[in-house]
């Protein structure tokens, strides 16, 4: 008895730890949003997204929208090979892997004036997921599903010698 408690117990904090390891932010906030006027670049430096983590666009869909890109219609301000387009006002974009991400406006000539940004998704120190090639989808299983799954045969481990 006291031994399932203990597994239930080691769950939980596992639970709890690959909770509070994905973060979602809000590209831009607090001081814009998805924007004409907010430096990406800046905004980026004062971030690290790993694996797991989650980013939002929110802005007005009759004004924006989001395009995904490779890094060749990033540096061209071109969504012509997209690969994939958000128009909600409030998407939610996993990183569900390592590697860079890239993403524009596609009305004319906002991406020519900054509306774009590039994303770097590292490693994290708590659910390093595997690092598979840079071309994940927003469909991918999350890191964290395996983690959970490792961190969970270690609490029962851990149990069994109690
Ligand atoms: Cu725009």
């Amino acid at each position: 008895m006291a031994m399932a408690a203990a597994v239930l117990l080691a769950v939980a904090a596992v639970v709890m730890v690959e909770v509070a390891a994905a973060a979602t932010y809000t590209v831009g906030a607090p001081a814009g949003l998805w924007d004409m006027q907010t430096d990406y670049a800046e905004w980026v430096k004062t971030k690290t997204f790993h694996p797991g983590d989650n980013i939002t666009f929110t802005y007005s869909p009759e004004l924006h929208d989001v395009v995904e890109v490779t890094e060749a219609g990033y540096d061209a301000c071109s969504s012509a090979n997209n690969i994939s387009a958000f128009r909600t006002g409030n998407d939610v974009v996993a990183l569900a892997a390592v590697g860079t991400r890239y993403f524009l406006c596609g009305l004319t000539g906002h991406c020519g004036n900054g509306m774009k940004i590039r994303v770097d998704v590292v490693a994290g120190g708590t659910a390093p997921g595997p690092a598979p090639a840079a071309s994940s989808t927003t469909t991918a299983a999350s890191p964290a599903v395996s983690g959970f799954g490792s961190g969970l045969l270690v609490a029962v481990v851990t149990a069994a010698f109690w």
